[in-house]
């Protein structure tokens, strides 16, 4: 019995450092709008979707940091985007910088939630593989402080009953990793939603620039495929403060096959309408976990951090 739920994947254009929230999210709703009259029940935004993606630059003023941080969800500048989701009966999932103070100490989390029709939070994931560096490095074009702004996320990969389905979420980096999918998919997840930031120039290694679409397009395929889930990729694309970054947002079928994909560099909505029991025709054959998994050589995987020559 089919169990099918209409997703949108609203990819984003550049965010300027000096537009405001409210203009983000006006955007969002815009897209939201076009989704509506599709007959879309879930739309999934990028990463850090409601500022510019920050991490670019290397801040000494704390204050000026903190400004690109959210300490509630929703707040003032957010709340239209779940109210008019709300009364249109679309859940979303949308990615952002968190920030909470315990203790009397920051934590800051590059985050996503997942929130259900009737505008309820129902599921956080925190960005557990933080790319970049932690000290300023004069040398790039561009900075890529994820390691300074953000903590390791402190909840695991979750997976979440909604929709109908057994939804997870993770945020850009996270995709290139097939950790990420695996545990996912040993919780029985048949819809993984991410966002991403993915500049297409890498300074480290720049002779892999112009494999950046394919690398968005091959890991996200991979984790769909072998783990028989459905993986929403939602881009924030376009040159942004002179960074160019990818665009290709695009919706996978647990085939591994690309259904629908972006054909812009700015703000566009695709749709594709899910099936989450065709997880099945991969789950239940060529990877039945149960059946074919052999986890004692598996080990090493959680044993060690970095290569491990015996
Ligand atoms: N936002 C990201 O996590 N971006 C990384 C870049 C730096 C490689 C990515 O994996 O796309």
């Amino acid at each position: 019995m089919s169990r099918r739920v209409k997703v949108g994947a609203a990819q984003l254009g550049p965010i300027e450092r000096d537009e405001p929230r409210s203009s983000a999210v006006a955007r969002m709703i815009a897209l939201m709008a076009q989704a509506k009259e599709q007959g879309v029940q879930l739309i999934v935004f990028p990463e850090l979707a409601l500022t510019t993606f920050f991490p670019r630059w290397y801040f000494q003023d704390e204050a000026e940091l903190d400004k690109f941080y959210e300490v509630e969800m929703p707040g003032p500048e957010t709340r239209p985007l779940f109210d008019r989701a709300a009364e249109w009966g679309i859940g979303f999932y949308l990615g952002y910088a968190e920030l909470l103070v315990e203790h009397g100490r920051k934590h800051r989390f590059n985050t996503s939630i997942l929130v259900d029709a009737t505008g309820r939070i129902v599921g956080k994931y925190r960005k557990v593989h933080l790319p970049g560096h932690r000290e300023h490095e004069a040398w790039r074009p561009f900075q890529h402080l994820e390691k300074r702004y953000f903590e390791t996320g402190d909840l695991g990969f979750p997976v979440f009953e909604a929709f109908g389905g057994r939804i997870g979420m993770c945020l850009c980096n996270d995709r290139r990793w097939p950790e990420t999918y695996r545990v996912m998919g040993l919780r029985g997840v048949e819809m993984i939603l991410l966002g991403y930031n993915t500049p297409v120039h890498y300074p480290p290694a720049p002779e892999h620039d112009y494999l950046q679409q394919f690398h968005n397009h091959l890991v996200m395929q991979a984790g769909a495929y072998q783990n028989g889930t459905w993986v929403v990729g939602v881009a924030k694309a376009g040159r942004e403060e002179g960074c160019d970054l990818i665009g290709d947002s695009c919706i996978i079928a647990p085939t591994g096959e690309i259904l629908v994909k972006a054909e812009t560099l700015g703000d566009e909505l695709i749709v594709a309408d899910c099936d989450l029991a065709r997880c099945s025709e991969l789950k239940e054959n060529v990877f039945n976990f149960a059946l074919h998994r052999e986890p004692q050589h598996y080990s090493i995987i959680t044993e060690t951090k970095g290569v491990r020559i015996d």
